[in-house]
């Protein structure tokens, strides 16, 4: 395998010296971005963009081609697991995703099972060993996964949700259900992360994007439990170097003590936090990933800027930061503020790594 050229963003969530600040942005290949679409286009739909190595790859690449990101994430969706756990996942034009057989009764529970990464989702790893040699020591890739509730909430309700009527229903009314569907997606979960591992993810990260809908004390047993197991589980080497994991929970700021005894290396925030609280708060225990409000790159580059020095004021000096969206970037973001966005965190955060 290439030598790593740019390992900044290694570095920082390890606690490393840097340069300076590495950055990349969720959701950094998509529709905000015309050559994106184009790709999808010529794909025929997102599912069979996802399904396609070589188009995974070239969307991948794409933002990498327009701003200098120090990471790279596999281009692909949370949802892959489940679909390959037997739901039938389609992306209805303009509505999200469905599942055709959602999980509703213990039969639905008990028909699930562990996919195999080289099976059922083989088209992902593909995609994994192809970006990862079409990179070519560029940036690391980054590997991810959904946590075992947030897939859940998709499973249980059959697609996007704004209550969670049914999976909160099953979690009140039949708690060791919810527990048995948890643990299954969690070993799938597990499973799927090693594979990208194994294909070549150098850095690995769990998206928790409904933990923060939970009670504080349903999101320590039906989330972050999962969430700490997986963790336990990981391969946390690969090439003679450690593979960083990223636990992101959105809307997860009041639970930072307890994430950061999760074995994670670092804790994805978003922008609901002050991160220089946030460092205070978790001290050396885990580096932060964050957390400037996505919708800040629809104001002129100039008010972009101003926040991005005030993130990296807040944060301080030294490692430990990997700036990011608090959030994934939205699609109607003009890519020139985008770029504008990057230029500053390289720009303004050479001072604090003295
Ligand atoms: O029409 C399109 O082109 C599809 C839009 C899209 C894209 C670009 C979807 C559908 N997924 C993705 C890619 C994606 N999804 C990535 C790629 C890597 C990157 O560049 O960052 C990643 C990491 C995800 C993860 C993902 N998918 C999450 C977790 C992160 C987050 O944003 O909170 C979730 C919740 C999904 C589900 C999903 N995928 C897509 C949709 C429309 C949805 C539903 C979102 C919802 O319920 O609100």
């Amino acid at each position: 395998m290439a030598e790593l050229k740019n390992d900044r963003f290694l570095r920082a969530l390890l606690k490393q010296p840097v340069d300076v600040t590495p950055v990349w942005m969720m959701r950094q290949a998509g529709r905000y971005l015309p050559e994106y679409r184009a790709t999808r286009t010529r794909a025929g739909s997102f599912m069979d963009l996802c399904k396609n190595p070589e188009l995974a790859c070239e969307v991948t690449i794409q933002p990498l081609e327009r701003f200098p990101l120090d990471a790279a994430i596999l281009f692909s969706d949370i949802l892959t697991v489940p679909d390959a756990m037997g739901l039938g996942l389609r992306f209805a034009e303009g509505e999200g995703p469905i599942f055709d057989r959602p999980v509703r009764s213990a039969a639905d529970v008990d028909r699930l099972f562990v996919p195999d990464p080289e099976g059922e989702l083989k088209y992902v790893m593909d995609a994994v060993r192809t970006i990862r040699r079409e990179l070519n020591g560029r940036v690391p890739l980054i590997g991810f996964s959904g946590s075992p509730w947030t897939l859940a909430t998709y499973m249980v309700e059959g697609g996007s949700s704004k209550e969670f009527a049914h999976v909160k229903g099953m979690l009140y009314d039949q708690p060791a259900l919810m527990h048995k569907l948890l643990d299954v997606t969690a070993q799938a979960v597990t499973q799927y992360l090693n594979a990208q591992v194994d294909a070549g993810a150098q850095a690995l990260m769990i998206f928790d994007t409904w933990g923060g809908a939970l009670t504080p004390r349903d999101y320590q047993e039906f989330s972050l439990r999962y969430m700490t197991k997986i963790v336990s589980g990981l391969k946390r080497e690969a090439d003679g170097r450690k593979v960083p994991v990223v636990l992101f929970t959105k809307g997860g700021g009041q639970w930072l003590e307890s994430m950061a005894e999760a074995g994670a290396d670092a804790l994805g925030l978003d922008w609901t936090v002050d991160i220089g609280a946030a460092r205070a708060r978790v001290g050396d225990k885990v580096a932060l990933q964050g957390n400037m409000d996505p919708c800040v790159l629809y104001a002129s580059p100039e008010r972009i800027r101003a926040e991005v020095a005030s993130i990296l004021a807040a944060y301080g000096q030294g490692s430990g930061h990997v700036f990011n969206l608090g959030h994934g970037i939205h699609q109607h973001v003009n890519p020139e503020h985008a770029a504008a966005f990057v230029e500053a965190v390289h720009e303004l955060s050479a001072s604090y790594h003295p």
